[in-house]
């Protein structure tokens, strides 16, 4: 998965990260015991990849250690340039993984059956789920249901036929065909109904800012009870991901609050993993917008990624009285800074940036306030 906001070696360190997350499954599989993984659909961003995307990803899966099963989603469905009936899928898969390739039951062992429901195109005509159930007996085998696309009840869309119908799903739960339903699409860590039994897992490693993606970064441990007839679960979740894309949206109207600013993003933990977006609202002097340009350049450079979040700030820059009258200008070059403030508290909003632009570079040039990076690239 690409970001864009992720420049130069940022990328490749994520996409290291996220096969890494997958490979570390293997260690707690062994801790927990876990007999399988499944991994419900998306699990490739498309059909069309780089090989070496292909191969290290499948390195990591082999890394799991026990079987995996991979659903196809909408981003890698099995229709005809499917990424799992490529020569090089079938060339590099490892012994442990099997592609849920047929709508229905699959046995894992004598009492125990995943029931799957592959995306065959990127825009199913019905409930996939549903269909994969469809006959299916209560007769006391333990089902995993694995399936993907979004929930009726969660992203409701009457235009949309192939919505997973929650309703279906709790039927058959209540009807002891299936005792687990594990749901691929969403990023973020769900629970769906009020079963305990349904749920997204999220992805095992942050893909969005945390607005849109609240609880990324893990995967559920479901433990399935054999004995009691009934089958009751628990699902419990372990944090596996490591990086994290944050929104820190904080009031700026001075020295004081850029300190603050500057503490708490130096307390952030694990930075080179850490996406931060700032969103900024307040009223700076020059000499202050200068200081918090140098702030956000400093830590742009140990973040991972760092910056304002331009259509979401409303920083406005406002000339104190005194700001320039320290500099030793007389004459005619006092009488341009005085016109450049002037200009600066105006109205005319392009060219008040203009002028607050001008003063901070004079500002700078003078050694009162940051050299940034883009004076440095400026010159
Ligand atoms: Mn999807």
């Amino acid at each position: 998965m690409t970001r864009h906001f992720l420049a130069g070696e940022a990328q490749p360190r994520y996409s290291a990260a996220r096969r890494e997350t997958v490979a570390g499954l293997g260690a707690l599989a062994a801790e927990i015991g876990a007999e399988f993984v499944v991994v419900a659909g998306d699990v490739f961003e498309a059909n069309q990849l780089d090989p070496d995307v292909i191969s290290r990803s499948l390195e990591a899966m082999r890394a799991i250690g026990v079987p995996v099963y991979l659903l196809p989603g909408n981003h890698d469905p099995l229709d005809a340039a499917s990424i799992y009936t490529s020569k090089l899928f079938a060339q590099q898969c490892p012994d442990n993984v099997t592609v849920l390739d047929r709508s229905g039951a699959v046995e894992v062992r004598p009492g125990l059956q995943i029931v799957a429901a592959p995306w065959r195109s990127k825009r199913p005509t019905a409930d996939l789920a549903a269909a994969a159930l469809h006959g299916l007996p209560a007769d006391g085998t333990v089902r995993i249901l694995v399936g993907h696309g979004g929930v009726d009840r969660l992203d409701p869309d009457p235009g949309n036929p192939a919505l997973i119908r929650l309703g279906r799903l709790e039927d058959a739960i209540e009807r002891g065909v299936v005792h687990y339903v594990a749901l691929g699409d969403k990023h973020s860590r769900t629970r769906v109904g009020d079963t305990g039994r349904i749920w997204y897992s999220g992805a095992q490693e942050v893909t969005n800012w945390d607005d849109i993606e609240p609880d990324p970064g893990h995967v559920l441990i479901v433990d399935v009870d054999e004995d009691d007839p009934a089958h009751p679960v628990t699902v419990a979740a372990r944090r596996v991901g490591s990086w994290r894309f944050v929104t820190l949206r904080r009031r700026v109207d001075g020295d004081r609050d850029i300190t603050d600013l500057d503490i708490e993003l130096d307390a952030l933990a694990n930075k080179e993993r850490t996406v931060v977006r700032l969103e900024l609202t307040g009223t700076l002097t020059v000499t202050d917008r200068a200081r918090l340009d140098d702030c956000i350049y400093r830590y742009d450079r140990v973040f991972a990624w760092l910056d304002l979040w331009e259509s979401h700030c409303d920083l406005a820059v406002v000339p104190a009285d005194r700001e320039f009258s320290e500099l030793g200008f007389g004459g005619f070059a006092a009488d341009a800074v005085d016109e450049l403030v002037g200009t600066a508290r105006s109205a005319d909003a392009e060219a008040a940036a203009d002028a607050q632009g001008a003063l901070a570079l004079l500002l700078r040039l003078s050694g009162k306030g940051a050299v940034t990076g883009d004076d440095r690239r400026s010159a």
